[in-house]
């Protein structure tokens, strides 16, 4: 029996699944689930890398003690952040998150010398302020000098398993580094932000052979037999794969910390229109792209969970949103003021003083401002997508955690008068394992991958619930935010 392992590793949490193919079903159970979070220290936010090893290593152990001594694994993370190492492999620092302030101007300094246009032309990546370009610019030069190599965090995970070092292609792509028509990494632009050629270890495609598990280096745990592979090692892309798409007219979205909407294409679109509305063309497996863009997402629930000390889950949220009235309260959710507040709660309602609104107080009241905003974003975008691309949708398929919330993906669906089909919430997982399966041979090619998840999990289907007043509420929405980026 051959057993497939995906370690997934989100912003908020990280997971080891194990999978098998039996009935011609897809069979996964979760192994192991450990918190994410990133930590103050030396005056920077940072992941604390070496836990999260350890919590991998947790997690090969009860696969092992499960009585499964032969695995195949593949590792994907959220993207964008990098470690440092020197020659011998060891982590100069523990790395930075893409939350930390350092990066807050870099987009405006670097691009007083490098025109935008010029950056977009070359890379077709989406100007986020955390972009690997950008924290490489603002990185420590000296630090930046003496490390010997860049590895990417899935990189450097697979690399402390295997003791092989590669740039696995999906997740190379957010650095905004990328060449898109060479489709290597862009020496001019490396050379901008001071990194030599020889930094970035050699770039792979996805579903390449890394290594084998070299257990001696773990005579702490008890470990099986592993094949690691370089899956899309980039969570949206593996989330993409594990997407249940049908036909061609589907958009989707990844819904966890970030809220990725958009859709694969088999064409980068650079285009002037895709340039002005900042949407991203982040590589996917076997030559696709991720035409989408990065939306505020569950993080603010997440930091509001937080704030309220963690007296009620996320279900209990959502619940309390479902019971409470909704738009009352316009926000941009992508406002950077979102991005990394001391206080969450605090900024929610300053934000809705300045802008003379209903001001929420109550926990159900937080959630469904959040929820509605969601939803009223999700809608405004998937118009923008469609226009910009020139094609219609007739499905938004919803995956990860943010998929439980039925308020939010009815919401969704009515708002911006689409099907939605929601699930699975493992999604990210689920793609990590089916590339190594198409690598192994035991499924065909990503069109089986997606029939084989749409036979193996329940998927919830939500219609359209149009109504006037939820059109005149889309058209407010819309009204409020060309108003607020007028006044700033
Ligand atoms: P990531 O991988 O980016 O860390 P996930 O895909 O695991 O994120 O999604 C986590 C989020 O999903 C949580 O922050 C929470 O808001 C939401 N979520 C997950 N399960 C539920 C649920 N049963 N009810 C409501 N929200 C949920
Ligand atoms: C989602 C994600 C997203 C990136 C962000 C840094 O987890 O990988 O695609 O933009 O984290």
């Amino acid at each position: 029996m051959h057993v497939f392992v995906a370690v997934d590793i989100g912003a908020s949490s990280g997971r080891l699944v194990m999978a098998q193919i039996s009935d011609q079903k897809l069979k996964t159970t979760e192994i192991h689930r450990f918190k994410n979070g990133f930590f103050r220290e030396d005056g920077h936010d940072r992941w604390n890398i070496d836990q999260i090893l350890k919590e991998i290593l947790i997690g090969l152990e009860k696969v092992k003690r499960a009585g499964i001594s032969k695995v195949t694994l593949g590792i994907d993370t959220w993207a964008v952040d990098y470690v440092l190492t020197d020659k011998d492999g060891h982590k100069l620092q523990n790395p930075i998150s893409y939350r930390d302030a350092r990066t807050q101007n870099a987009i405006h300094e670097l691009t007083s010398t490098l025109p935008k246009e010029y950056l977009y032309e070359k890379t077709g990546i989406q100007f986020q302020n955390f972009n690997t370009l950008y924290q490489l610019y603002e990185e420590d030069q000296s630090e930046l000098r003496q490390a010997d190599k860049i590895m990417m965090i899935p990189d450097y995970l697979g690399f402390q398993l295997t003791g092989n070092a590669v740039t696995e292609v999906t997740n190379a792509s957010t650095t905004q580094m990328l060449n898109l028509r060479k489709r290597l990494f862009d020496s001019d632009l490396m050379a901008d932000v001071h990194v030599r050629d020889d930094q970035f270890p050699k770039l792979v495609e996805s579903g390449t052979i890394l290594g084998q598990l070299q257990k001696e280096r773990f005579p702490e745990y008890e470990l099986p037999d592993a094949t690691v592979v370089t899956v899309a090692s980039h969570d949206t892309a593996s989330a993409v794969i594990g997407t249940p798409a049908e036909g061609d007219k589907w958009a989707f979205l990844s819904s966890g910390t970030w809220s990725l909407l958009g859709a694969e294409t088999n064409v980068p679109e650079n285009s002037l229109a895709a340039f002005h509305a900042n949407y991203t063309n982040e590589w996917g497996a076997y030559g696709t792209y991720r035409f989408l863009k990065n939306i505020m997402g569950l993080w603010i629930i997440q930091r509001i969970k937080a704030d309220l000390n963690d007296q009620y889950s996320f279900p209990e949220l959502a619940d309390m949103a479902q019971k409470t009235p909704g738009f009352r309260t316009f926000i941009n959710v992508n406002d950077e003021r979102f991005e990394n507040p001391t206080n969450m709660i605090d900024e929610i309602q300053a934000y809705a003083r300045e802008t003379k609104q209903f001001v929420p107080q109550t926990p159900g009241e937080l959630a469904r401002t959040v929820y509605d905003n969601l939803a009223l974003c999700y809608a405004a975008e998937l118009g923008q997508l469609s226009q910009i691309l020139k094609q219609p949708f007739e499905t938004l398929n919803i995956v990860g955690g943010g998929s439980n919330v039925e308020l939010l993906n009815q919401l969704t669906s009515s708002l911006a008068n689409i099907n939605v089909v929601a699930g699975p919430t493992e999604a990210t997982a689920i793609g990590n394992i089916l590339v190594q399966m198409i690598s192994t041979g035991d499924v065909k090619n990503v069109q089986a991958a997606r029939a084989l998840i749409r036979t193996s999990y329940p998927l919830k289907k939500y219609v359209p619930q149009k109504s006037q007043q939820l059109e005149q509420v889309l058209a407010q929405y819309k009204q409020f935010l060309t108003q607020q980026s007028e006044q700033k």
